[in-house]
């Protein structure tokens, strides 16, 4: 691998010209000009810094100004029942700070003290329970990371190629560590003899805000990886993503991580509440809907190059950068495509073998001379299960969904290096 990378190196910088002057990837200047940034002493070796009692909580520097959230003003109607995107074009590894997650509220973010926070068990359990923040915090505590990915995530691209970048088009999804404890200890603190066979039984949970955006988790789920998370990043959960708790709901749409978490019946029935039947189902291409899709099939992107990441630096060595999940389990492998999909090369997975349901990074460390690609990821999860192309996907979905859309995604490459969202068939 270390002489593979020598080798490329090498090349590009006996390709000569153009890449002798500074700042390429041979990293060599040329003799010439002196570099002032090198020969003269500047301003912040000559002065001292700030000091430690400046910045009490630290925000990212001035000149990162534009790695934010940003939304798509026509997509809905109101900012309080809206979507913003993660900026995951500029981000690299896998996790996903607070400050620029993408938010998704249905009635906007509350503001919900600890001190005011309260959890209700009830329904078919033993003994219907409340608990405090400070109550919850006397449960064994678990850490693990996991991705969360709005169901309309890519809901746009449906009927063809829209939004021009992979902010707009993949940005609904974040990755965070996230510190909690089980759903299963909740429940069988509250006792779940009175419910009988759990295997046919269900959670409905909602959240404080106005929407409660209440939904029905079979039991077998509830039961199994679910967490009742209170820090993420090793931080307490932003207001935004539900402070003080929120659901988490590994490898499941996002709309089931119920924020500002306040009650968990125990019921007999699923409640088939508004954002399980007319919102987040999907139309299929004969027209009727399927019922309910929980699991987000496996997925990947390339976040660089990308529109709103052009190729910079010239020709030569170039690392094509992107990400990969499933929300059934582990990311295996992950080709990358220059021509369409019409030959593939396997990227090296960036993430010694993470948690499972959680971003992977990908790299193809390769060479670039000015060509035009048609650039394309391609994702393969433990499984077995290998992310569709959008003409497959269409076969069985149709162009009429919002929700789900899994399908592999296509950037025109230029000769300058600017990326463009397209489709090939
Ligand atoms: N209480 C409550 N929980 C909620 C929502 C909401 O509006 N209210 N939005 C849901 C949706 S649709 C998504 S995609 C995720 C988004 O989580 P985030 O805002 O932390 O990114 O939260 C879900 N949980
Ligand atoms: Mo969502």
């Amino acid at each position: 691998m270390a002489d593979e990378l020598n080798n490329t190196s090498r090349r590009a910088f006996l390709k000569g010209g153009a890449a002798a002057v500074v700042g390429t990837a041979a990293g060599a200047a040329s003799a010439g000009t002196p570099d002032p940034l090198i020969t003269e002493v500047q301003d912040w070796a000559s002065f001292t810094g700030e000091g430690v009692d400046e910045t009490p909580y630290g925000l990212p520097i001035e000149f990162e100004s534009d790695v934010v959230r940003r939304n798509v003003p026509w997509l809905t109607a109101d900012p309080i029942s809206s979507i913003n995107f993660t900026p995951i074009h500029a981000l690299d590894g896998t996790i996903t700070p607070q400050g620029c997650a993408f938010e998704r509220h249905h009635s906007g973010a509350i503001e919900l003290k600890k001190d005011d926070y309260r959890l209700m068990i009830n329904g078919l359990v033993d003994q219907p329970l409340v608990f405090t923040y400070e109550d919850l915090e006397r449960f064994p505590r678990e850490n693990h990371v996991y991705f969360c990915e709005c169901a309309a995530n890519t809901g746009m691209e449906w009927a063809g190629a829209q939004l021009n970048g992979v902010q707009f088009t993949h940005g609904m999804i974040h990755n965070m560590e996230y510190s909690g404890i089980s759903l299963r200890a909740l429940l069988n603190e509250a006792g779940l003899g009175a419910a009988g066979d759990l295997a046919d039984k269900w959670v409905y949970v909602e959240g404080a805000d106005a929407s409660s955006n209440g939904r029905s988790i079979p039991m077998e789920k509830a039961l199994d990886d679910v967490l009742v998370a209170f820090k993420a990043n090793g931080e307490a959960l932003r207001k935004e993503h539900g402070y003080p708790v929120r659901l988490v709901v590994p490898g499941w749409e996002g709309n089931m991580w119920i924020k500002w978490l306040r009650r968990i019946e125990v019921t007999d029935a699923a409640v088939e509440s508004r954002e399980e039947t007319s919102k987040y189902t999907d139309v299929m291409e004969d027209g009727t809907a399927r019922k309910w899709t929980w699991e987000m099939d496996a997925k990947s992107v390339i976040t660089s190059p990308s529109p709103q990441m052009p190729i910079k630096h010239g020709h030569g060595p170039l690392v094509i950068s992107g990400l990969a999940w499933s929300g059934h389990g582990r990311i295996t492998r992950v080709d990358v495509s220059k021509d369409g999909g019409k030959s593939w090369e396997t990227a090296r997975l960036g993430t010694t073998q993470g948690d499972s349901k959680a971003l992977t990074r990908f790299y193809l460390d390769t060479d670039w001379q000015g060509e035009d690609w048609l650039l394309q990821a391609r994702a393969m999860d433990e499984t077995g299960y290998v992310q569709p192309t959008k003409d497959q996907l269409r076969e069985v979905r149709g162009e009429n969904s919002i929700y789900h859309n899994n399908c592999i995604q296509t950037w025109y490459l230029n000769a300058k290096g600017e990326a463009e969202n397209v489709e090939v068939s």
